[in-house]
């Protein structure tokens, strides 16, 4: 006999309704659910690969420790309290703990309500998380601009006209820092009502061709396409903020700063004609509703916070702030505007580097240099949860080479991967069907003001516990270790969520929302300026001076570009996540997705056939894979996707290892980071290319 549940699919930031077949203790089946008020039926491949990963027999079921370098069970009270025990004595000495945190973290809603307490008792005040090789500069520069690092401008997709995608490819990704499930059929409905999706990207990518143009720009440059675009406005005299003109400080700053460029410069910088930049100007000042948006690619730049600052002024220049069919602040019913402080900068410093904490946030880049570098306030034990910062983070084997040096390290993670492989502890959580859901982090970035839960498909496995009961539980054990009392009352996280909703002024509640397939839609995103705004004067903020510092930074390295052999850039695989999803035979079975994508022409000028070995180098380090010729990708530009390297010794990912690929972050640089977030910059890296002779294979 089978069910079917309605249940969210928690991989990605798309949050998908699914409809899953159960028969047993098993999903047999996986399908969209087609009256889901978000999704309206889109699914996509990873999804029918969930039941992959409950039923993945490398999934860790039970805690394990490292002896002589093999793995022996234990069980979790022996595990926390000789984690506890050794924690303390590390502190005792003169290092310290860090803690990394990973992508999945924000999939959980639970975590978030015991990471505050695990923190404390782990003895870090910052932490290193994904967020530093993300979405940081999009956070700071929101409190910078708009007051609180949380206001998100989501793009209204359906009701815009015009749309100006840089540097994201949301139809391999499904949109990011904007859940927006189905997105190519938005995209395709934009084009069907007469509107126009623009793509800028220095490889025409599955977004690209869908597009009604698409325009190849230099990696790292599209700060120059920015500034270009406001002085086209300006040119034609159709900067008109509209709405917004009360609620604006220091305009005029910030654009008689742009001023000292001219759009000739700026074109032959980034690549991209003087005409082009005209036409787009005109067509996004054309008074319709239109959406600048930036993505991975102009966030993972050198500049990243200051592309996302100019995003901002040019949605500020059309109006199209606060404005239906441009960008809008949801109205979320857990609010993280109102539940969190607005965000802090420079509290602290990285001991080696003395960089600026950003937002609570260390930069992940610099974890290597925090370990291995000796002195006072050395990192000496790490916990990571649900993180791999091995193949996520720049410098992937300096991470290798840091991890294996320290005193402690505790995972929690359910597999032995690139990463948790150096753990002296791997605490795994229950698989992902025994968790509950609620989209805590992304109704927030909704296309639509929207609400949804999800109760656990199955009953947790015997002695299987939640990432929230693990971090609960090793919280408790630190704190008897120091001798502290433990948080004995627990309130369980739907408890906690209830509790939330029905505080909201949506007056909702948890049993409402269980009772509910489909999720509850609460309507298109409202005007809510200038409300919404959180800066002390409620102004938005157009030239904050510390974005104007970068701006002349720019500025000098504009005047002086570097050039090297070729720019290395990443790129997402509709059947990959990150690092984590390529043990699924279903998703990872095809062609060999980890090649270098390069152009005929450079191809041909290097003697290089299709399919042939190269090595790639810097001065970071090298890897071989194989080339992917292709007219897609710009000339001197090549492309590797991040998240393979699964061949590293000890990893146990049994069908990832049979196509286990090479990681790019063995070629980034970790000591170069966005100044202003200390975000990593994953793109426009150097680097040289040679033919691997077949006597050398
Ligand atoms: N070169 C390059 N590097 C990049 C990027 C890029 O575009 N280019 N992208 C960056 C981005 S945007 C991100 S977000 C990061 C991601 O970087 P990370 O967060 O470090 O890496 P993930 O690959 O998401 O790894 C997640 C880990 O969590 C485990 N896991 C999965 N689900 C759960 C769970 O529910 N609980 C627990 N405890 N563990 C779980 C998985 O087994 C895996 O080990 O990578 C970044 N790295
Ligand atoms: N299938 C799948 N979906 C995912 C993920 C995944 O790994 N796989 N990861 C999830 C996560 S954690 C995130 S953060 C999101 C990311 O979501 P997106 O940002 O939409 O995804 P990316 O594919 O990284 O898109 C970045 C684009 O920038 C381009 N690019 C690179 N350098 C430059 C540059 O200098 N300038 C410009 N203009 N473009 C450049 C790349 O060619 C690429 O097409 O995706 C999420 N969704
Ligand atoms: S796009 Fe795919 S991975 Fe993302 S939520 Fe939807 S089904 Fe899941
Ligand atoms: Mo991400």
């Amino acid at each position: 006999m089978s069910e079917t549940h309605a249940r969210t699919c928690h991989i990605c930031e798309a949050n998908c309704g699914t409809l899953m077949t159960v028969e047993g203790n098993k999903v047999t089946k996986v399908t969209g659910n087609p009256d889901h008020v978000l999704s309206r039926g889109y699914i996509c491949p990873k999804a029918t690969a969930i039941p992959d990963i409950q039923d993945d027999p490398d999934r860790l079921r039970v805690p394990i420790k490292k002896i002589d370098n093999d793995w022996k069970e234990v069980t979790w009270a022996e595990a926390f309290s000789d984690i506890a025990k050794r924690h303390k004595s590390i502190l005792e000495g003169k290092k310290t703990s860090a803690i990394f945190a990973g992508n999945p973290n924000v999939h959980n809603y639970s975590s978030s309500f015991f990471m505050r307490g695990l923190k404390k008792a782990w003895g870090v005040q910052g932490i290193y998380s994904a967020s530093t090789l993300d979405q940081i500069p999009h956070m700071v520069c929101q409190k910078w601009v708009y007051g609180h690092n949380a206001l998100y401008p989501v793009p209204d997709v359906d009701r815009t006209m015009y749309m100006l995608c840089v540097g994201g490819n949301p139809l391999a990704s499904n949109g990011s820092l904007w859940t927006v499930p189905d997105v190519k059929n938005r995209i395709k409905e934009l084009q069907d009502r007469g509107g126009k999706f623009i793509v800028v990207d220095p490889r025409k990518t599955e977004t690209a061709k869908l597009a009604d143009e698409h325009y190849h720009i230099k990696p790292g440059t599209d700060t120059a396409f920015f500034i270009g675009l406001l002085l086209a406005l300006d040119k034609y005299n159709l900067i008109n903020p509209r709405h917004l003109i009360p609620h604006l400080k220091d305009w005029d700053k910030a654009m008689n700063f742009l001023r000292r460029f001219s759009i000739e410069g700026l074109s032959s910088y980034c690549g991209i004609s003087t005409q082009t930049i005209l036409s787009i100007g005109k067509q996004l000042g054309s008074g319709k509703p239109a959406i600048v948006y930036g993505r991975m690619g102009v966030s993972v730049t050198k500049h990243g916070t200051l592309n996302h600052w100019l995003i901002q002024l040019l949605n500020i220049a059309t109006g199209n702030v606060d404005n239906e069919g441009g960008v809008m602040f949801p109205d979320p019913v857990i609010d993280p505007v109102e539940r969190s402080g607005t965000g802090s900068y420079a509290r602290y410093h990285q001991r080696v580097s003395g960089r600026p904490e950003v937002l609570g946030e260390l930069p992940a880049a610099e974890l290597a240099s925090e370990i291995t570098t000796k002195g006072d306030g050395q990192i000496g034990a790490l916990l990571t949860i649900a993180a791999n910062p091995v193949l996520s983070a720049p410098g992937g084997r300096q991470i290798d080479l840091a991890l294996e040096s320290l005193e402690l390290m505790v995972s929690i993670d359910m597999y032995i991967t690139e990463t948790s492989r150096h753990a002296d502890y791997i605490l795994p959580p229950c698989g992902p069907l025994e968790k509950d859901h609620y989209p805590l982090f992304f109704a927030p970035l909704a296309i639509r003001n929207y609400v949804d839960y999800s109760p656990a498909l199955f009953e947790k496995e015997e002695n299987s516990f939640s990432d929230w009961e693990i971090m609960a539980d090793l919280t408790d054990a630190l704190l008897l270790a120091g001798g502290n009392t433990p948080q004995s009352l627990r309130v369980s996280p739907p408890e906690l969520l209830d509790q939330f909703l029905r505080s909201s002024k949506y007056e909702i509640n948890l049993a409402q929302l269980k009772s509910s397939n489909n999720g509850h839609d609460l309507g298109p995103l409202k005007r809510r300026l200038p409300e919404r705004l959180k800066t002390e004067d409620k102004l938005i903020h157009c030239a904050p001076d510390i974005i104007l510092e970068d701006l002349k930074l720019f500025e000098k390295s504009f005047k002086s570009p570097k050039d090297f052999s070729f720019s290395l850039i990443g790129r997402r695989h509709l059947r990959s996540n990150n690092s984590w999803m390529h043990n699924s035979r279903r998703l990872i079975k095809g062609p060999n997705r980890c090649t270098l994508m390069m152009h005929p022409k450079d191809a041909a000028m290097l003697g290089i056939d299709n399919k042939e070995l190269v090595e790639v180098y810097n001065k970071i380090g090298s890897l071989q894979l194989p080339v992917e010729i292709t007219e897609d990708i710009m000339q001197s530009v090549v492309s590797i996707p991040h998240g393979y390297g699964h061949g590293r010794k000890g990893v146990k990912l049994t069908e990832a290892q049979k196509a286990a690929g090479v990681s790019i972050n063995d070629l980034t640089d970790p000591s170069i980071l966005d100044n202003l977030s200390g975000n990593a910059v994953l793109n426009n890296i150097p680097v040289e290319i040679r033919k691997i002779q077949s006597t050398e294979v």
